[in-house]
């Protein structure tokens, strides 16, 4: 709804309600004024986001990236989008924070402080690709609701911290252990306390992986508030969901953890293929593990002019999940044929990988440069639109850019 006339049919009465305080000369406030206390605070300085980035929601904060910001071979804060699904916790206290360790196949519940994990164990820095499951969801039909992600959810900035697998052994995990979930300081928009925004996790071969982190640090600095400052898990490769922000618990599940955003549609695709808008029933629906493979054109921008003989040097990015890239191409003519680009190693295991080509054009016009990802495995990228899913999730459709060469 449009802020602006919500606050103008707003009474003085009500809008001292929502301040917490009456609005002392509220009869006096001009017609359509909102007073500054209602008004939103200017995100792009909030967060230390650059201007460019796409606010896709303010209720709670989501916002995005365009393609040409993400040409950094590690990215800063500043380009890297936000995805929550409840309100950032307030007046965090990294002093006094707690990480909880627990649960059915823990052999004992333990509790560290920040500065016993950072002291206890050994650190690690990964470069780790996180990439939202509903990213690219704006392009499907029948649309799916949510976030209307474009290209811009992911990320690949370095993250330091300790491994999940050291603090698990510490506490001790019993042969029954099966999942690991996690619980976060975030609170639900509803402002129920007894309910999570979101609580999602991992199957505990991936929890027990060395590259998975509880991470405290976010390229050499504190991690950002907004991205989880002072602890979160980061789970490379899969669905960046299961990378809970803000960590205050973690539960050693003997079952697939149940939290919340676990069951029914979310962060669930149907396990078998189905037709656009079909209703799927619960058990036909399966939890998205490993990210499919995907490619991101980040150098030129989209709509890029160009000098008839001028070659065009093009770069982006290039994961797969679990998995290696192992070839990279592009096409000029529509996907009719392709041509290999050059593709970096990974700097770690689930860290993206860059490209670059030097693209000629036959002659002036138009042009598409389409961009296509093939995997360890063989799997390569759809040209379109992959199988449709109710809630939007896993688009790696090729990435594309226009060109004009005069
Ligand atoms: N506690 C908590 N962790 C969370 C979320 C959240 O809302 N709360 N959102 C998840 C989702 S859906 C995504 S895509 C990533 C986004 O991470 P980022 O905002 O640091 O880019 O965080 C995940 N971890
Ligand atoms: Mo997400």
């Amino acid at each position: 709804m449009d802020r602006r006339k919500f606050t103008s049919s707003l009474s003085f009465v009500a809008m001292g309600s929502i301040l917490g305080v009456p609005v002392v000369f509220g009869k006096q406030i001009p017609m359509g004024y909102i007073p500054l206390g209602l008004q939103d605070p200017d995100p792009f300085e909030l967060f230390n986001k650059d201007k460019q980035m796409v606010v896709l929601n303010d209720r709670p904060w989501n916002m995005e990236a365009q393609a040409h910001l993400l040409d950094d071979k590690v990215t800063p804060n500043k380009y890297m989008f936000i995805r929550n699904n409840g309100k950032i916790p307030e007046n965090v206290d990294a002093e006094q924070w707690r990480l909880t360790v627990d649960g059915e196949a823990a052999k004992q519940s333990k509790s560290y402080t920040l500065q016993e994990l950072k002291t206890k164990f050994p650190t690690y820095t990964y470069q780790l690709t996180l990439e939202c499951g509903g990213n690219g969801r704006s392009e499907f039909n029948p649309p799916a609701k949510g976030n209307q992600w474009t290209v811009g959810a992911v990320s690949c900035a370095l993250w330091t911290g300790i491994r999940l697998r050291d603090v698990l052994e510490d506490v001790g995990i019993t042969s029954k252990a099966v999942y690991i979930g996690y619980y976060a300081a975030d609170t639900h928009l509803s402002g129920d306390l007894s309910k999570e925004p979101i609580s999602r996790g991992v199957p505990i071969e991936k929890a027990l992986q060395e590259e998975t982190l509880i991470a405290f640090q976010m390229n050499g600095e504190d991690i950002p508030l907004a991205h989880g400052y002072p602890l979160r898990l980061v789970c490379g490769g899969w669905p960046a969901s299961a990378s809970g922000k803000w960590l205050e618990r973690i539960r050693v599940r003997d079952k697939v953890h149940d939290g919340a955003k676990m069951t029914g549609s979310s962060y669930r695709i149907p396990c078998d293929p189905v037709a656009p808008g079909e209703k799927v029933p619960d058990e036909k629906m399966c939890i998205i593990e490993s990210m499919p493979v995907k490619s991101l054109i980040t150098y030129p921008k989209t709509g890029a002019l160009l000098k008839k003989g001028q070659p065009l040097s093009l770069r982006g990015h290039a994961w797969a999940g679990e998995l290696e890239v192992k070839q990279m191409q592009y096409s000029i003519d529509f996907g009719s044929s392709w041509q290999d680009c050059t593709l970096d190693r990974p700097a770690n295991r689930l860290a993206w990988q860059h490209f670059s080509a030097a693209i000629t054009f036959p002659k002036e016009g138009y042009y598409e440069v389409w961009a296509k990802a093939t995997d360890r495995d063989g799997n390569s990228q759809p040209m379109v639109l992959p199988g449709w899913n109710p809630k939007g999730y896993l688009n790696n459709a090729c990435h594309r850019i226009a060109v004009k060469v005069r």
